[in-house]
């Protein structure tokens, strides 16, 4: 078991458990919390999760091992890591997944979300419990819908979409039923270190990178130039969770976002001023969506006046922290 020292969080000792701890948004909660006096964290992860995302954490964390779509494991670790926050970001989170895999789709986000909350429910009922939801719970959005309210429908239009409004759903009658402190956000592009490419912005920076070692041609492949986007980083949004399970109230859901729409093209542009050898920009038909929402941005007033966030860290400062994270990647034999 790992000791903890120093002065606690507000005056008192909180244990938290992580699920969805090897991914982007995981991994940099993580690093936040460990950083905080007096936070204990305990992460669950798979046998088989890639746990490069978290390595330099080794010994400063508690880790449990099972699978969300597995009840036993889930209740067991809950009752070991015995928190009293709980953050439940594992999910099967690619929309373009879901139509290939709609089962398991629901398995991991809806099945997973309910072994969760009923862990919590039997081993830590008065833990505060956050559930991430995500922008593809509105579906399809006109522009003038924008920015996109919480009381906006959801009409979602993936698998994914549809397997985190019951997900969502599900720790709203928890909250309703048992009195249970439960948290929902909605998050629109979040973006970060160890994210893999599929990202609009990881894929421009990736891709730069590759043409600066030389591993490709100097060309970046592109989709649609003219969507905007509302893109947030991963740090930030560690730190709107946590102020959320301070200051949220429970049965309540939250958009995160950053409330600003980046338009793609301008954001190739800058990838392209941070390369370091000129490129050439060309539409990749395979990059092209047959349904893509010209304009999907948030509306982030209810997390911002609940808890005082502001996001701090801007779409030119990703894509500098970006183009080093990758080259740093492709330099190290990634
Ligand atoms: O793939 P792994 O083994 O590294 O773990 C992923 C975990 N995960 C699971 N953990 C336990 N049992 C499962 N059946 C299971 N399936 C997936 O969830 C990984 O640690 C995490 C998902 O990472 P991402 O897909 O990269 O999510 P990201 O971007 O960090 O988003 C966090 C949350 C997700 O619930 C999104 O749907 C939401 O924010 O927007």
């Amino acid at each position: 078991m790992v000791q903890y020292h120093g002065q606690a969080y507000g005056g008192e000792f909180v244990r938290v458990f992580i699920t969805g701890i090897t991914g982007p948004v995981g991994s940099a909660l993580a690093d936040y919390l460990v950083a905080l006096p007096g936070v204990e964290v305990h992460a669950f992860k798979r046998w088989r999760s890639d746990t490069r995302p978290i390595a330099h954490l080794a010994g400063r964390i508690t880790l449990h091992e099972g699978d969300i779509e597995d009840p036993y494991s889930v209740m067991r670790a809950v009752e070991r890591a015995a928190p009293d926050r709980v953050y439940h970001l594992a999910a099967q989170s690619y929309p373009s997944e879901s139509w290939d895999a709609p089962i398991v789709t629901m398995r991991t986000n809806v099945e997973g979300t309910i072994n969760v909350l009923e862990a919590v429910r039997r081993h830590a009922p008065r833990a505060r419990v956050h559930l991430a939801g995500t922008s593809a719970e509105y579906g399809w959005v006109q522009p003038e819908d924008t920015p996109i309210p919480e009381t906006h429908p959801t009409r979602p239009l993936s698998p994914y979409g549809v397997s985190k409004v019951a997900a969502g759903l599900s720790g709203l009658q928890y909250a309703a039923n048992y009195g249970m402190h439960v948290v929902v956000t909605r998050s629109f592009n979040h973006v970060g270190p160890h994210q893999g490419d599929r990202c609009a912005i990881q894929t421009f920076c990736r891709q730069m990178a590759l043409i600066e070692y030389d591993r490709q041609e100097p060309v970046i492949y592109v989709g649609n130039l003219e969507a905007r986007r509302d893109f947030t980083h991963t740090r930030d949004v560690a730190r709107a969770l946590w102020l959320l399970l301070d200051h949220g109230a429970p049965g309540e859901i939250y958009n995160l976002c950053s409330g600003v729409a980046t338009r793609i093209g301008d954001i190739v542009a800058m990838v392209q001023q941070h390369g370091r050898v000129p490129t050439e920009v060309r539409v990749d038909p395979a990059r092209l969506r047959p349904s893509d929402e010209p304009l999907l941005v948030g509306d982030n007033t209810k997390l911002r006046q609940t808890t005082g966030w502001q996001p701090q860290i801007t779409v030119p400062m990703i894509v500098e922290e970006l183009m080093a994270y990758w080259r740093e990647r492709l330099a190290s034999g990634g």
